[in-house]
């Protein structure tokens, strides 16, 4: 019999909503030829951790390795494994992804959870699970962080391994069929991740200390086959792909669409203004051709200095922006902005700066989505956002226990994280704005919007829109309430 690892995906999302736990799947690639995987996933059950234990004392894993990114994950993540812990002791528990590469320490305190791991997972998780199950040094393992007698050790990491030298996931371990969705894109909708990390260095982002500033893609050939075996074996129509920037080579990109073009499928992916304003219309012409309707990208702010205090880099600028959406315009492709609000220390006149400049945006390209996140800061060596953040009285919370609380998890949200310089007026200011824009401009994602509901919506807030006034817009949130308004900074990424 074949020793058996269980792996647990917190939940993350409403029921109905749940994405492929791409994190685990690709952990689990690096030791499913040699171990027995089994997936727990808490958006499909109700007790994750009465299942854990029952299965950990079913199968004598030694292991329970889970992934944990800020926000729902971590509040379902924290108690689960206390009580896995206090039931099952001898089981060795492991966080990797976004939340331990970020906050290592205060996890390895807690006392519940064993190991971290950060970074890129398969290389170093293959390391330590051999080394649990059949022997061998702690020391060794890259990039595990551990608790050794009160002194926290996190050794250092491994190169980042090429994708194609990875095996495919384990599809045949989890029931796919649970996790295909149905959006706009399509109605057999999975998702895929193609390729890891990301060259720049903003200073509000999580994935800088995640892949510091590597990108490492799987050949164009090998996501093309990935997509036609989850279309074959699935009959999916549609993609989302989640890289933290699926468009850094062009190369890639435009091999990418014409090995799919004309199989019929939809897709939906994340880059750079910059990037893909730089592409040329022939590698454009086969994106729209291969099938993208979608691609979301972080526009940040309308203010130029803004970008540059956010360490941005390449080339970008509102000016870029605007030429992008235009561009986008004529292919057909809907561009998904999305901006970071109240960043320190005059939150006011950014957010004012950037409201004026989705008008102009959204007078070239109406079709443009909006997602509005507020600024919370991320550790992150040498930002001055966070420096500044921390001069005006922001703290970490020093207990895992804190971390999983209702006020943090709310933090981790990005819609009301509540930080010292951030007023509630500025806040209520953004929520104001953003119910006037969502009701003339009706999001083109929204499924259960009529045309007749968009027209409703347009002629009530015409007169806020043209006025720009935005305040008290009780009629409008009550309709969007009504119809179940979408919005995708909820829902998703
Ligand atoms: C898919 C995704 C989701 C899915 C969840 C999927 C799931 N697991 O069930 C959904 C859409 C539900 C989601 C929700 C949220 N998400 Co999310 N999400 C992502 C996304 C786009 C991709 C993650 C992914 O699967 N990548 C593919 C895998 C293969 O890569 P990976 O996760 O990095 O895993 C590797 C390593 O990290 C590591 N690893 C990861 N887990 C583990 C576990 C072990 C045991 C080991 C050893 C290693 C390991 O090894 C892996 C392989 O190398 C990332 C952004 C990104 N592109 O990374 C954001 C991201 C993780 N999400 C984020 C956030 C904040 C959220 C939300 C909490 C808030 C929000 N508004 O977006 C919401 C919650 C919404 C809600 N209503 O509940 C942030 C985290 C920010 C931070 N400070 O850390 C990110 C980084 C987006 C961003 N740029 O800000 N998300």
């Amino acid at each position: 019999m074949r020793p058996t690892v269980l792996l647990y995906n917190p939940t993350s999302t409403s029921p109905g909503k749940q994405r492929l736990p791409l994190s685990l799947l690709a952990v689990a690639a690096a030791i499913a030829d040699d171990y027995d995987v089994e997936f727990i996933d808490g958006n499909l059950i109700a007790d994750p951790a009465s299942h854990i234990i029952e299965r950990a004392r079913a199968t004598g894993a030694k292991l329970l390795a889970c992934t944990v990114m800020p926000g729902p994950q971590l509040r379902q993540a924290a108690p689960v494994c206390k009580q896995v812990k206090a039931a099952l002791p001898d089981l060795a528990i492991l966080w990797g992804g976004y939340f331990p590469t970020q906050h290592h320490e205060v996890i390895l305190r807690s006392g519940y959870v064993d190991y971290v791991i950060q970074g890129q997972g398969e290389v170093p998780f293959r390391r330590l699970v051999d080394t649990l199950y059949t022997g061998g040094a702690l020391e060794d393992v890259p990039a595990l962080g551990y608790n050794d007698n009160g002194t926290i050790r996190v050794n250092p990491r491994a190169p980042l391994v090429p994708l194609d030298n990875l095996p495919w996931y384990p599809y045949d371990r989890i029931d796919v069929s649970r996790y295909i969705g149905r959006s706009y894109l399509g109605d057999r909708v999975l998702s895929h991740n193609s390729s890891f990390g990301c060259p720049f260095a903003c200073n509000f982002c999580a994935v800088v200390a995640l892949s510091k500033r590597r990108w490492i893609p799987e050949s164009a050939e090998r996501v093309a086959s990935i997509v036609g075996y989850l279309q074959d074996r699935w009959q999916i129509d549609a993609l989302e792909f989640h890289d933290m920037d699926f468009f850094v080579s062009e190369d890639r990109t435009a091999e990418f669409s014409e090995r799919i073009a004309g199989r019929g499928i939809r897709w939906w992916a994340l880059g750079r203004v910059d990037t893909l304003m730089g592409y040329s219309d022939a590698t454009w012409e086969s994106m729209r051709r291969s099938g993208v309707k979608m691609i979301f990208m972080g526009a940040e702010s309308g203010d130029d200095e803004t970008l540059k205090r956010m360490n941005k880099g390449g080339r970008s600028g509102t000016n870029v922006t605007l030429a992008l959406v235009e561009r986008m315009k004529h292919y057909g492709i809907v561009p998904e902005l999305s901006f970071v609000l109240g960043n320190p220390p005059d939150p006011e006149a950014d957010i004012e700066a950037t409201i004026r400049f989705i008008r102009r945006l959204k007078q070239i390209n109406p079709a443009t989505e909006l997602v509005l996140y507020i600024y919370t800061p991320v550790p992150q060596e040498g930002s001055i956002l966070l420096d500044e953040a921390r001069r005006l009285g922001f703290r970490f919370p020093e207990t895992l226990d804190e971390w999983a609380s209702d006020e943090w998890a709310r933090f981790s949200m990005r819609r009301d994280p509540r930080t010292p310089w951030f007023k509630d007026t500025t806040r209520r200011r953004v929520r104001d704005f953003e119910a006037v824009i969502n009701a003339y401009y009706p999001t083109v994602t929204d499924m259960r919007l009529t045309g007749r509901m968009r027209d409703l919506l347009r002629a009530l807030s015409g007169w806020r829109y043209r006025l720009e006034f935005y305040r008290w817009p009780y009629e409008l949130k009550a309709l969007q309430r009504l119809i179940h308004y979408r919005r995708p900074e909820t829902t998703g990424f």
